[in-house]
């Protein structure tokens, strides 16, 4: 891999320059975050020129650009990845000398940009990394929120939310690019374009008008030249909005009012996972994202090309779940009413160049936008949504005669008390392909949620099952099983071609090969127990099983089904203190939203769980729970290398797909899941002799549903009542019987995702994990097996899904 001015020497010098010039400083005075951004800047510095070669390349092809539209990117620490995307990291160690900083200490300033929820946000993340891996031309867009996702720490056992004030000793990695801002508008009216007959061209007049600023990251591809581009806005006022003659009169707050509400745009990340917030600012904000983007993608296309027949040629446009959609009516305006396009034509163009990807299955995070709302906000866009249901509608009718409720059924426009415009309905109307993100959930998308547009357009359905990137998620996080890995492959190839890791099948008869794999998954182990017991005092012991439950608190994901487990063992153990158990460290890690009031008492149940299994002198030599505070990518990086048991035990039929399940195989993790997502899809390939299934499948639970009566099973198995009712005794709450009642209400109540109905099988089938890890080779195979197996999941492969049923892009080499 070339680096520019390839030496150590040459790095060393650029540091000192940079810490001279560009802090102002020298190593004697430095500070700790001038080291850290003055490593970060001079590691940056080195993907620049691969970055204008990577521009200049796609100036002269012209190529077809993909261009990713995503509210929400969790990218995860920086300065690791560039060093080793620039061939730099061998210089970490001594180049920290040099600058007279610990290497941990450097670390702790590499803050990781906390720009999404979960899921979603990481695979966009990852797409990125694959996209640039593969010379395909991309640009990312999204927000450069000043707040990302809330920093999550506990009282007394509670969730408590903090700011997450990423930027505070500045962002090194961004480039700042202000001549390329853009001007959005908001509310105001429409009127009449006079000239036009057809009255589907009109002006809008906005009543408010806001600055974007534009500011990139670097996106390198990991063994290529390519290098591109995350494009993140941020909102600034216009330069009038400051009122001098105010201020001047000392009315300071109203001075700077306009400013405010301007800026609040880009404020602060949504912290809501899979549930609508249906919040104007919102809605500003996911307006204010496409606008400036969809202005900049037409900039872009216009340094090359002239006239719009080209365009869906030159721009395909993926939209990241629901949260931009808004993008397809903005198009529509900007060539209907500004660029003066035929309505045809530029309903042609704009189906053309729109894809939509849908995250969800449930039904409350499927975004809609009340009528009355979008009619003061964006006056014009509703007009153009009505004008495209009009359309759509007319055409439906003809495919269906007489058939009202069908109408209804695939409206833009939900009829009700309260109108509301379902965002669904208008990204599949308005795009090319729909795709789902696992094969389970592209069966019941098309299926249920969007079974009316699948029988109408079959052909715009696609599945592309969600990956992740290795190069992240195994060479950065477990530089050891890596090492492991390369050693027996016999290079790093698999980084980039990660089937070739079925090779690693024919190790498992290796004893030599397997007690090694069985060390790094020790070491990693001895690793997390000191950032465990740093971070929450708690001490671990490396040789018990580390089992792990990482993602967003959500109730259809079950993390209680996990605790009545973990309230089962303390209970065995209690009464039968010289039971025979395998010793487990039980690992949580996830934030709640913080309306989300179920998940956070959720929360703090399973603190106060941990708290009673470590204050029992008993119990606490052979169970130990963790809940992680904070948990983010960095964490996950922790995390994920020293997992035996990754726990995907959603109910069936709710995970679209997840990616967690994906990372913890890849890392030898052994999975205990429901047929959900794409558990399904690892265990199939894993083998289920490697996989601990259990549970009701889609089918049975749908089934269940509607008869269900969870007394009956708390009634019928006394562990489980046990299990319940020891939460409802207050023994996790100092004898506070009122504190935790809500869960078990929900629980004896309704319960929602039919935790009690797999409780029994679960709880058997963690006995038959127990079982396997008794037996250490066995376990040791089970875990390289799924390693070995997992290559399907590399989200290299997932971007080349993309690229062949949806975008229909080649690659662009970037010479070196
Ligand atoms: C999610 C799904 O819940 C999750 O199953 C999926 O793996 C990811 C990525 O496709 O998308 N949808 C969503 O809104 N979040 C997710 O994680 N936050």
């Amino acid at each position: 891999m070339r680096t520019v001015g390839g030496t150590l020497e040459d790095f060393e010098r650029d540091l000192i320059s940079n810490l001279y010039y560009q802090r102002g400083t020298t190593v004697e005075s430095a500070s700790g975050p001038d080291a850290y951004h003055t490593l970060a800047v001079t590691v940056r510095d080195r993907l620049v020129d691969r970055y204008a070669r990577t521009a200049a390349a796609h100036y002269a092809a012209n190529p077809r650009f993909v261009y990713y539209l995503s509210a929400e990117y969790l990218l995860g620490r920086q300065l690791r990845q560039n060093l080793l995307y620039t061939g730099t990291e061998p210089w970490l160690r001594p180049v920290a000398e040099d600058l007279g900083a610990p290497l941990e200490e450097l670390e702790a300033y590499d803050v990781e940009p906390g720009l999404g929820n979960g899921g979603l946000g990481r695979l966009a993340a990852c797409l990125l990394d694959s996209m640039a891996t593969l010379d395909i031309p991309a640009v990312g867009y999204g927000i450069r929120y000043e707040f990302g996702i809330f920093k999550q720490a506990f009282r007394d056992g509670a969730q408590v939310e903090r700011p997450d004030d990423w930027t505070f000793y500045g962002n090194p990695w961004e480039f700042p690019a202000p001549d390329d801002r853009q001007v959005v508008g908001f509310y105001g009216t429409t009127a009449r374009s006079l000239d036009d007959p057809t009255g589907l061209r009109r002006q809008w007049t906005p009543g408010e008008t806001v600055r974007g600023e534009p500011s990139h990251m670097l996106v390198p591809g990991f063994g290529t030249q390519t290098v591109n581009m995350i494009r993140l806005w941020r909102a600034r006022a216009s330069r009038e909005s400051f009122d001098l003659s105010r201020f001047s009169a000392g009315q300071y707050k109203e001075a700077v009012e306009d400013i405010v509400r301007a800026e609040n745009i880009s404020k602060v990340l949504y912290p809501d996972d899979s549930t609508e917030q249906g919040r104007e600012l919102r809605l500003k904000q996911q307006y204010f994202l496409v606008a400036c983007s969809l202005r900049d993608i037409i900039r872009r296309y216009r340094l090359r090309n002239t006239g719009w027949d080209a365009f869906p040629a030159k721009v395909v446009v993926q939209l990241n779940d629901t949260h931009p959609v808004m993008a397809i009516t903005e198009l529509m305006r900007l060539l209907v009413d500004v660029y003066r396009v035929d309505w045809d034509l530029a309903w042609s163009i704009t189906r053309r160049t729109f894809n939509y990807t849908c995250h969800t299955l449930l039904p409350e995070a499927l975004e809609t936008w009340p009528v009355a709302l979008l009619e003061r906000l964006l006056p014009r866009h509703l007009e153009i949504i009505y004008s495209i249901n009009h359309f759509f509608l007319q055409e439906v009718a003809a495919t269906y005669p007489g058939d009202v409720d069908k109408l209804r059924r695939l409206s833009i426009i939900e009829e009700g008390p309260e109108r509301r415009v379902r965002m669904a309905h208008l990204a599949v109307v308005g795009s090319t392909a729909v795709n789902g993100v696992a094969e389970l959930h592209t069966r019941l998308l098309t299926a249920t949620t969007l079974r009316d547009f699948a029988e109408l357009w079959p052909y715009k359905f696609h599945n592309v099952t969600n990956g992740v990137t290795p190069r992240r998620f195994i060479r950065l996080a477990n530089p050891r099983l890596s090492a492991l890995i390369t050693d027996r492959l016999g290079d790093e190839g698999w980084l980039t071609d990660l089937e070739r890791l079925e090779r690693l099948g024919d190790a498992v008869d290796d004893p030599e090969f397997l007690a090694r794999w069985r060390e790094a998954k020790r070491q990693n182990k001895v690793d997390l127990a000191r950032h465990v017991e740093r971070s929450t005092g708690v001490v671990i012991d490396p040789e018990a099983m580390c089992d792990v439950m990482i993602k967003r608190f959500h109730e259809y994901k079950r993390q209680h089904l996990k605790l009545l487990h973990v309230i089962t063992l303390f209970n065995r153990i209690r009464e039968n203190p010289d039971l025979d158990v395998v010793p487990r460290t039980v690992l949580f890690g996830g934030k709640a939203a913080p309306g989300y009031h179920a998940m956070k008492l959720l929360i703090h149940l399973v603190n106060a769980v941990a708290e009673a299994v470590d204050t029992d002198p008993v119990v606490s030599r052979r169970l130990k729970v963790v809940l992680v505070p904070d948990y983010n990518v960095t964490k996950a990086q922790f995390i994920i290398p020293a997992a035996d048991l990754s726990e995907q035990i959603s109910l069936a039929g709710k995970e679209a797909s997840g990616t967690g399940n994906m990372k913890l195989a890849l890392n030898g993790a052994v999975t205990i899941g429901t047929l959900d997502g794409a558990n399904i899809e690892i265990r199939d390939r894993v083998g289920a002799e490697n996989f601990f299934l259990f549970g009701l499948d889609t089918a049975e639970a749908a089934d269940l549903r509607h008869h269900y009566r969870p007394r009956a099973f708390y009634e019928q198995d006394p562990e489980l009542r046990a299990a319940v009712d020891a939460i409802a005794s207050g023994v996790f709450a100092k004898g506070d019987r009122a504190l935790f009642a809500p869960v078990v209400d929900a629980m004896l109540g309704r319960d929602e995702y039919l935790a009690l109905a797999d409780y029994r099988s679960y709880v058997d089938c963690q006995e038959a994990v127990d079982e396997a890890w008794r037996d250490q080779d066995r376990w040791t195979r089970m875990s390289v097996l799924n390693s070995a197996r997992s290559g399907f999941f590399s989200s290299d492969r997932t971007a080349r899904d993309y690229c062949d049923l949806i975008w229909r892009v080649e690659p662009v080499p970037v010479p070196s």
